[in-house]
């Protein structure tokens, strides 16, 4: 058994009676919103519209609803319109309903999945996969209620399979298990979304005829010709593929002296007939890098080996951007890649698996921090307010992208509650609706997520919206501070260890000595503030105006330095790591409140989970605190214990 999210309303075939106006009742799509209209009890003695229009402006994926109780109307004019709208009256319904006349603002609204087809999910934290196990796919109803939850959100593709392809999964485009592939692409279709594999970009060295992957190569281009040709014949609804080249022992282009831009588009042009399109990841770095090195900064890598390709990708590429230009930290620049690239496709990538973020036991909404990212102006097309903040660009308006949009990393697993935490839910929900609408504020989105999952209690309400609320902020308080980032134990990425990066291969250095902390990335150091389109270069250069969130990633300060708080850099890390701990206790109480107001068996799982987060945000306060007191001998303003 496992929890419905916020789609538990099932119940007996009770829901509202239906009409339909100018649509099959036989398309998967329509036939699924019937059901989902049906399931629904508190639509009986509902009358629902479903009709399809000719209206241009409602695009392949809008709809327009209107209605007064007890009659709706959903009105799309695409078969996906019809089945969103329908989504979309049911929460209307449940959360007061409103006229809404609504289109997608992102082409693709993606997840990807880093699952095994052993069953393991890289960075997974809640179970196993639901997708694979013991090398095959399973496809059951929990399958199908997934898809719902995309659908009921607006995401419209998914990425099945670890970019890392390794083993079985590279032979999932393999006869063997090409059926049970097209069943998946089937059933995610009949709810809107596209299904996409992740692909080996070497799978051709594995033929002994060709036995190279050099994009040049007329033995490899015809190879992925013939591979796609036979995927297409047998699974003509995938999306296409996702690829990770050159990255952490990935292989890539670059082994044959080729540009990222050569190995793309052998791909896409294979793919090309087939109606596929390639994602193409820029997360492409040295992770072999020497720490005495001074001179590299990984920050720089996409940068440096994408930007110059500018127009050379293929139409049916798109890259996919981290929102960062490190790794999904608590705290990152946005990635100056965005903005600078204008002949070339681009779409961003987040992650609410919440590998850096507190691996789904400790609370972390993260909607807030998407937000500000997706609010960041580029600059890209000069100072016109509202012409390049990464969401303009993400959804194509700036450059007039053929393609583009956002995805994150999955945080589902096989758990009964699906994301290990069940306030973790409120990511993947919330995930998807801003994807859908980036205007969408944080607030409303979790006051939505929060009355959907748990109904209209309004202390419920009041104190879960809190926690969530506070939660990033909390996390980021406690955690590697202003900006610096990667203070994680390696390997597993889970709670502090502050020099567990810093003598390593990866690139990821705070380089905290006595007297002063962080990496200069002006012009003085390695140039990386100056990749950005002014004015965000200059300010970005100067620790005046750097904004302080990030003031330890772009410059390196004696701890003495004084914020624009008034505090030295040294107690405003004392007092946030304090401050941290603090809010978790905080949330801790106000969820303490809600006893016997929610489920009795999600109240513990949560109750559980914040305890833990209790007691682990003061294992960082201490570890952290405790580390800046031994290497500065600086006391605690405040006089607090520090080991
Ligand atoms: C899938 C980080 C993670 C890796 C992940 C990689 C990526 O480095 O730790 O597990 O690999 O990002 O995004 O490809």
């Amino acid at each position: 058994m496992y929890t419905k999210l916020w789609l538990d309303y099932e119940t007996e075939d009770s829901g509202a009676s239906v009409v339909f106006d100018e649509l099959n009742p036989e398309d998967g799509k329509i036939r699924n919103a019937l059901k989902e209209l049906k399931r629904c009890s508190f639509l009986k003695d509902k009358t629902v519209r479903l009709r399809m229009i000719r209206d241009e402006s409602l695009r392949e994926e809008g709809y327009h609803i209107y209605g007064n109780d007890p009659e709706y109307t959903v009105e799309a004019a695409s078969e996906t319109g019809i089945l969103y709208g329908a989504f979309r009256l049911i929460s209307l319904i449940r959360l007061g309903f409103y006229e809404v006349r609504e289109v997608p603002a992102n082409g693709l609204r993606m997840l990807n999945h880093w699952d095994n087809m052993d069953g393991s999910i890289e960075r997974g934290y809640s179970g196993n996969s639901f997708f694979f196990e013991d090398n095959k796919l399973i496809i059951n109803q929990r399958t199908e209620d997934y898809a719902r939850f995309l659908s009921s959100v607006g995401i419209n593709g998914v990425v099945i399979n670890n970019v890392n392809v390794k083993g079985e999964a590279c032979r999932l485009i393999d006869e063997r298990h090409l059926p049970q592939v097209n069943q998946l692409a089937e059933l995610f279709s009949s709810y809107g979304v596209k299904l996409f594999l992740s692909l080996n970009y070497a799978a051709t060295m594995e033929d002994e005829h060709v036995g190279s992957a050099d994009p040049l190569d007329p033995g490899v281009r015809l190879w992925w010709e013939r591979k796609f040709d036979e995927v297409y014949e047998k699974v003509p609804k995938l999306g296409g593929f996702l690829v990770k080249a050159d990255s952490e022992g990935r292989p890539g282009p670059f082994t044959y002296g080729r540009t990222q831009a050569e190995g793309a588009n052998m791909l896409a042009r294979a793919l090309k007939k087939h109606g596929g399109i390639l994602i193409w990841r820029c997360f492409v770095y040295n992770c072999q890098q020497d720490w005495r090195d001074l001179k590299t900064d990984r920050a720089r890598a996409a940068y440096d080996y994408f930007h110059d390709l500018d127009g050379c990708f293929d139409d049916n590429v798109v890259l996919q951007i981290k929102n960062g230009p490190m790794d999904f930290q608590v705290r990152e620049p946005v990635s100056p890649l965005f903005g600078q690239m204008p002949r070339t496709n681009q779409m961003i990538e987040f992650q609410i698996a919440q590998e850096y973020t507190g691996q789904q036991r400790h609370v972390c909404f993260l909607i807030p921090w998407f937000k500000q990212v997706l609010e960041f102006d580029t600059y890209a097309k000069g100072k016109n307010p509202g012409e390049s903040r990464v969401k303009d660009i993400v959804s194509g308006r700036t450059f007039d992208y053929r393609i583009s949009g956002i995805c994150a990393v999955s945080n589902t697993g096989n758990d009964e509650n699906w994301t290990g935490h069940d306030l973790a839910a409120a990511n993947l929900y919330g995930f998807g609706r801003l994807a859908f609408d980036p205007e969408l504020s944080a607030e409303k989105i979790s006051a939505e997520w929060i009355r959907l999952t748990y109904g209209d209690n309004e202390k419920v309400l009041r104190n879960l919206q809190k926690i969530l609320m506070m939660s990033f902020a909390a996390y980021e308080k406690y955690n590697a501070p202003l900006g610096i980032g990667w203070m994680v134990t390696p390997s597993v990425h889970y709670g502090p260890d502050p020099d567990g990066y810093e003598y390593s291969s990866w690139g990821t250095y705070h380089k905290a000595d006595c007297r002063a902390i962080g990496v200069e990335r002006n012009a003085s150091g390695t140039g990386y503030a100056g990749l950005y389109p002014e004015p965000n270069a200059s300010m970005y250069e100067n620790p005046e105006t750097t904004p302080e969130e990030l003031l330890l990633f772009f410059h390196r300060l004696p701890y003495s330095y004084v914020l624009k708080s008034g505090k030295t850099i040294i107690q405003h890390i004392y007092d946030t790591h304090f401050e941290g701990a603090e809010d978790v206790e905080r949330m801790a109480e106000l969820f303490g409140e809600l006893r016997g107001l929610i489920d009795g068996k999600a109240f513990d799982r949560i109750e559980k989970r914040l305890a833990h987060q209790l007691w682990h945000s003061k294992e960082w306060r201490d570890v952290i605190n405790s580390y800046f007191y031994r290497k500065t001998l600086i006391e605690d303003e405040k006089g607090r214990k520090l080991y």
